[in-house]
């Protein structure tokens, strides 16, 4: 069963790109392939309805201190204009699309970067475009469940959003294990409504 829409609610699609929902995918979340049948039922729903829908792209430059090679914690991956950080051949992609991690800048969130160097906070351009299309309450589906879904969900809460998590609409890297269960946890204390059973 898909979300509720109506023009006032956006649903954005988180990082549906290979490198994560692929089996051969250099960060390979899971099942994440299996998100993508819903995320484009999900994107009908939200097109029928009038309801904004936006895409966020995981988007690095060859060096960034978001890889281990570099002194960060993650494979490398979502490497600009690479196969791995093109959205999924199978998702309908039909809307604005919001690239961050652009600069080496860190971006889990879709709403905001953060200099891993000087902690600096920056904003991307999802804030601004949902301000201007009037939207109150967002749906989150994608990828990971413990990163890019975390962090927008917590972030659009903090800005005042009403936040949805369709939980079979996203899958975890649980880098530790227990990351999933967490999240769940902290995400509904901090106020967002999930929905459903991880799967
Ligand atoms: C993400 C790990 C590294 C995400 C991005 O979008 O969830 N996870 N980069
Ligand atoms: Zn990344």
């Amino acid at each position: 069963m898909t979300q509720a829409y109506d023009p006032t609610t956006a649903l954005i699609v988180v990082d549906l790109q290979h490198d994560f929902a692929e089996a051969d995918g250099n960060l390979y979340v899971p099942g994440g392939e299996q998100v993508v049948p819903l995320a484009n039922a999900e994107i009908e729903a939200a097109r029928a309805a009038g309801a904004p829908v936006i895409y966020t792209q995981d988007w690095h430059p060859e060096t960034t201190p978001h890889f281990q090679k570099d002194g960060g914690i993650w494979p490398v991956h979502c490497v600009h204009d690479t196969w791995g950080a093109e959205f999924h051949e199978d998702l309908v992609v039909d809307g604005p699309v919001v690239r961050k991690g652009v600069d080496g800048r860190d971006g889990y969130s879709g709403f905001s970067v953060r200099d891993p160097v000087t902690g600096e906070q920056g904003e991307t351009r999802l804030g601004h475009l949902l301000r201007d299309l009037g939207v109150r309450r967002i749906v989150l589906i994608g990828l990971a469940g413990d990163y890019c879904v975390r962090e927008t969900a917590l972030d659009g809460l903090r800005l005042g959003y009403e936040v949805v998590v369709p939980l079979e609409g996203t899958r975890f890297v649980e880098l530790q294990e227990g990351d999933a269960e967490r999240t769940i946890a902290e995400l509904r204390e901090a106020g967002a409504t999930l929905v459903g059973a991880a799967a």
